[in-house]
């Protein structure tokens, strides 16, 4: 099993996962966790609210953040201050390249009605 050790996390969902802008911390210990983010299969996204575009973010530096013996965690900063968004397990910044999607934050996501694995849908609820 342990060659499986990296294998895509496929839920079957096309699904978004939001990171909210006004969450960055300097603490990866506090930063808000994707875990099952699969680009391949599913063609899983993730969401930026706060009008943050994927040219503003800084993902190339890779930790080992689920301590699976894998460099192979993701953690997604903000260029502008270092702070720190997100962080995504099992990818890299290969993957993560393009994958990136505004989110008009005056509502919930659409995904949020109907699927699982949405990060922050709950603080994103709006009127
Ligand atoms: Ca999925
Ligand atoms: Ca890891």
């Amino acid at each position: 099993m342990s060659v499986q050790a990296e294998i895509l996390s496929s839920n079957g969902n096309t699904d978004v996962f939001v990171l909210e802008a006004h969450a960055a911390t300097n603490n990866v210990y506090q930063a808000q966790v994707i875990t099952s983010f699969d680009w391949f299969t599913d063609a899983d996204k993730i969401g930026l609210t706060g009008g943050l575009t994927e040219e503003e973010l800084d993902y190339m530096e890779l930790i080992d953040f689920d301590e699976d013996g894998f460099l192979d965690d993701a953690v997604i900063k903000l260029k502008s201050t270092q702070a720190i968004l997100g962080v995504v397990l099992n990818a890299d910044d290969f993957v993560l390249e393009g994958e990136f999607i505004p989110i008009v934050s005056t509502k919930p996501p659409i995904t949020c009605l109907q699927k699982v694995n949405i990060v922050s849908c709950n603080s994103s609820n709006v009127d």
